[in-house]
């Protein structure tokens, strides 16, 4: 019975002053190095986009940052580009301890498909292969903490629980974008799939 954390992209776009910055994202933090010490098994996320990514408003014309278009498959919120490889914007927050993950996993990489969970690209079935690695770890209870709430941890506590894993969000260690209600619907559907909220 063995319990992974995972930290989801605490990086600097999705920091204050960052190109995609989630309100208080830095105030995860301390919270999450605080709490590391207490798991086996550490994987940390990286949201991890080429120049030009499908998912960024630039790449289709007449569209803004925050705008839905219909992509291949199913629905995309266009962002402000973000998160481009190797820039300082992608890397960890600078204060994050990063020396204690055992994996570190980067999604988003193919030009034409976003990536919002840790599991799967956003058709829901391209693997990133954090399963495989999970299972084959002996893991069998993951602790979801980062950024954020209402996009890359709902889909990856979401999709955890599909699989099987039994799931739980520290949402005091968690913040949301929040567009248009976006976070009540993530906690919602989170609830709805069996994910364990805690730290409200
Ligand atoms: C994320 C939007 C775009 C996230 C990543 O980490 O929640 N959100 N890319
Ligand atoms: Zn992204």
């Amino acid at each position: 019975m063995t319990e992974a954390l995972i930290v989801i992209d605490v990086q600097n776009d999705f920091c204050p002053g960052g190109a995609l910055a989630v309100p208080g994202g830095d105030e995860v933090v301390p919270a999450i190095n605080a709490m590391m010490d207490k798991y086996e098994v550490r994987v940390f996320t990286q949201d991890w986009h080429p120049a030009g990514h499908a998912s960024f408003a630039s790449e289709h014309a007449g569209k803004d940052p925050f705008e839905v278009i219909d992509m291949p498959y199913g629905p995309q919120v266009l962002w402000p580009d973000h998160c481009i490889q190797g820039s300082e914007g992608a890397a960890f927050h600078p204060d994050l301890a990063t020396d204690p993950a055992d994996l570190i996993i980067r999604k988003g990489f193919r030009r034409q498909i976003d990536s919002y969970s840790a599991f799967f690209e956003n058709d829901r079935e391209t693997p990133t292969g954090l399963e495989g690695y999970l299972r084959t770890r002996g893991v069998d209870r993951v602790r979801l903490v980062g950024l954020a709430t209402d996009f890359c941890v709902l889909y990856s506590a979401v999709d955890a629980a599909k699989l099987g894993f039994s799931v739980s969000v520290d949402l005091a260690a968690c913040r949301a974008i929040d567009l248009d209600g976006s976070l009540a619907a993530a906690l919602e559907s989170m609830r709805e799939a069996g994910v364990k909220l805690d730290g409200a």
